[in-house]
């Protein structure tokens, strides 16, 4: 009986951990002279997101990276990765761009 007990609690505690320990979804984005690359980008509603975003080129004007729905707007320096928290995400679309604005670049879908 105490038996049965222990492997239901060790049972427990090791899927609350794998519960707690959701992993994180890191999505790589360059800014290359074509822009952000990739564009469209697939993750998983309730999974903690962090963009690492690496700028390869001055020929853009993307030296900004700015998701208006988070009110997130970062530097980016040349050739060097920068990582966005965005914690975990609902279902729906979310867009991102250059600093100004006029660069209508990307969008996360959160399906
Ligand atoms: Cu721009």
């Amino acid at each position: 009986m105490k038996t049965i007990l222990i492997a239901i609690m060790i049972g427990f505690s090791i899927f609350a951990s794998a519960k707690v320990t959701d992993a994180t979804k890191n999505v790589e984005i360059s800014v290359t002279s074509k822009g952000f690359e990739p564009n469209a980008i697939d993750v998983a509603p309730g999974v903690p997101v962090v963009l690492q975003v690496t700028r390869k080129t001055d020929d853009t004007c993307a030296q900004q990276i700015q998701i208006p729905s988070k009110n997130i707007k970062v530097d980016l320096p040349l050739n060097k990765t920068v990582k966005i928290k965005l914690g975990k995400l609902v279902k729906g679309e979310i867009r991102f761009g250059c600093g100004m604005n006029m660069m209508d670049s990307g969008k996360i879908y959160v399906k």
